[in-house]
């Protein structure tokens, strides 16, 4: 397996126009969660991804299911939960540049995920594990969970890649999520903090001073995201590079970008690229979902990825 991950997958609903949500008369239905984007993201390109999750006995969960199964990952280890639902959420394009999701998550039959729950042979054939700092803010079991399954790599030399993903929505206590955000940057080998995610962690810096407090705490590989401008990437074989983004011409919507950029740089580095040429590949992925609506629509196939790098336009700024 190249790349196995854990974390909830909720059923979205984009409202069909633009506005507040109290306005919105029909929506359509699609999926998004994190760690399955990052999954999706990474079949399409003809990865091996498995994506592991809890999801409610009901019609979201099966409609789930088989969305995430059809694009090719392996939810093998996904179960059902008789008693939780499945999470729900929604997208509001209240004007331009300001998007919103509203959460309808509590209690979820992905919050119900446990440390007994997960079985170790779920990640021991991983390459890379994957994790989101938003399953830690989703229950006590679900640390308990990250726990085991951070154990579980260790021990079969599979490298770990934390995405903050902050979400503070998911939190009661903003001094609790920074301390498990450090806790789980300083047990990965590879960390994609954004800058807004940067300064949450350790105040207003110099983008070179996020990058050595990140390296302090024990990260071998820092990929700070940087929006549009690119990504900054520092590791002990690559001195700090800032890797330039590509342009985008319309920003339809930015929701899961930064998990088709993970997908991107760990689709990079399973082909054998160097590191800057994965976080150039990440760049591409990022901007492409923000051109289309829906968390995983815009991830592109190979063919499709390696026409926009060649005609997209790179920002060189
Ligand atoms: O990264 C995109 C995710 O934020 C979105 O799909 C929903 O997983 C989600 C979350 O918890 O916010």
């Amino acid at each position: 397996m190249d790349v196995v991950t854990i974390g909830e997958t909720m059923v979205l609903f984009t409202p069909n126009e633009e506005g507040m949500l109290r306005h919105a008369h029909s929506f359509s239905m699609k999926f998004g969660g994190a760690e399955s984007n990052v999954a999706i993201g990474l079949s399409r390109l003809g990865h091996r991804s498995r994506w592991i999750s809890r999801l409610g006995e009901d019609e979201f969960g099966d409609a789930m299911y088989s969305f995430i199964r059809g694009e090719g990952v392996d939810v093998s280890y996904v179960t059902r939960d008789q008693t939780s639902p499945t999470g729900v959420f929604f997208k509001e394009f209240r004007r331009l540049n300001d998007m919103r999701v509203y959460y309808y998550r509590k209690e979820s039959a992905a919050s119900k995920m446990s440390a007994e729950w997960l079985p170790e042979d779920a990640i021991s054939d991983a390459k890379y594990l994957h994790l989101t700092g938003i399953t830690p803010g989703l229950s006590i079991s679900c640390r308990e969970m990250l726990e085991k399954a951070i154990c579980t790599a260790k021990k079969n030399g599979t490298k770990i890649v934390f995405d903050p993903n902050l979400r503070l929505k998911i939190w009661e206590d903003e001094e609790e999520a920074r301390h498990f955000l450090k806790k789980y940057a300083s047990e990965s080998n590879i960390f994609l903090p954004g800058i807004a995610e940067a300064e949450f962690l350790f105040g207003a810096c110099t983008m070179e001073d996020y990058v050595e407090k990140f390296h302090s705490l024990g990260v071998e590989t820092v990929i700070m995201k940087l929006g549009k401008e690119g990504a900054l990437v520092s590791s002990k074989s690559v001195p700090m590079t800032k890797v330039p983004g590509f342009v985008v011409e319309r920003v339809v919507d930015p929701i899961g970008a930064g998990d088709a950029f993970a997908a991107g740089v760990l689709s990079g580095l399973l082909d054998g690229m160097p590191l800057e040429e994965s976080v150039r590949r990440g760049n591409a992925m990022g901007a492409m979902v923000t051109m289309v609506n829906g968390d995983v629509e815009g991830l592109p196939n190979r063919f499709d990825l390696a026409a926009f790098m060649n005609g997209g336009l790179e920002d060189v700024t």
